[in-house]
This record gives C-alpha cells, sequence and structure tokens, in this order.
C-alpha cells in the first residue's frame, strides 16, 4: 500500500508542474504600452493584448512593476453617462482567445511611480497568473492623449 501511495505522489507532482509550464507558456502579451499621464498625475494606464493559445482558461489575478508602487487591475464602465473606473478582481483570457485592455474599457492602472518616466521610456511589469506563475513584459510609455 505505502508503494502505491508514493507513486501517486509522484505522478501528480509532475501533472501540476507540466500544467504550470504549459499555462505559462500559453499566455502572449502583445501591443503592450503605457499612456503617459500629464504633468502632476501620478496614475497612469497601461494597455496592452493578452493571447491564450491553450485550452484552459488563464485569468490574470495581479500585476506589479519596479517602477511603481502599485498596480491595481480596472475596467471602464459607464453609469448614468459617467465614466468610472471599477477595480477587477481578475482580467480573464479565454481559452483559445484573446483580451484586449484598451482605453475606455479594461486596463491597468499603475500608481504611484517610484522614478521619473518619460517618453520612450520602457515600464516592466509583471502579471500573476491564477495557476501560481507569472509573465514579466516590458511596455513604452507614450505620450497620447
Ligand atoms: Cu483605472
Amino acid at each position: 500500500m505505502m508503494h502505491k501511495y508514493c507513486l501517486l505522489a509522484i505522478v501528480w507532482l509532475v501533472s501540476a508542474t507540466g500544467a504550470a509550464q504549459t499555462q505559462t507558456s500559453v499566455l502572449r502579451v502583445t501591443d503592450a504600452w503605457i499612456r503617459a499621464a500629464p504633468p502632476g498625475v501620478g496614475v497612469l494606464a497601461g494597455y496592452m493584448t493578452m493571447e491564450n493559445s491553450g485550452a484552459v482558461d488563464v485569468k490574470v489575478t495581479a500585476a506589479e512593476s519596479p517602477q511603481f508602487g502599485m498596480i491595481e487591475l480596472h475596467r471602464t464602465v459607464i453609469e448614468d453617462d459617467v465614466a468610472r473606473m471599477r477595480k477587477q478582481a481578475y482580467f480573464l483570457v479565454p481559452a483559445g482567445g484573446k483580451l484586449m485592455l484598451a482605453p475606455n474599457d479594461r486596463h491597468l492602472m499603475l500608481m504611484m511611480p517610484n522614478v521619473p518616466l518619460q517618453h520612450g521610456d520602457d515600464v516592466t511589469v509583471v502579471l500573476t497568473l491564477d495557476n501560481g506563475a507569472s509573465l514579466e513584459i516590458s511596455a513604452p510609455l507614450r505620450l497620447i492623449r
């Protein structure tokens, strides 16, 4: 009996590791950019396209950057003809599909920059996925109103 339990544990470990690696590599981020804020505004929005070529939905549950004190997941919604930003618990990238973070929709809200940033600077963002893996991306800062 003991031998059987050991074998089960090993099989579980191998499959868990395999799943994590697969899910990390199937999420691809393209067209990432950060919209530069007017002077004095310490909150910036980040946009990108997330593609999931895997067979399992992937959730982005958090984001952080060495250049910012905090990043939240936001979505702009219209309520009573007023645009408001709502904090999201996650962004879901469907299996075999994609999710776009875009102006007036879902976005990363980058807060408390800890270094001065200029047009053309690259912002490093680390996305945390719901399988425990993470994905590091680089997004240029652009001056677009
Ligand atoms: Cu926001």
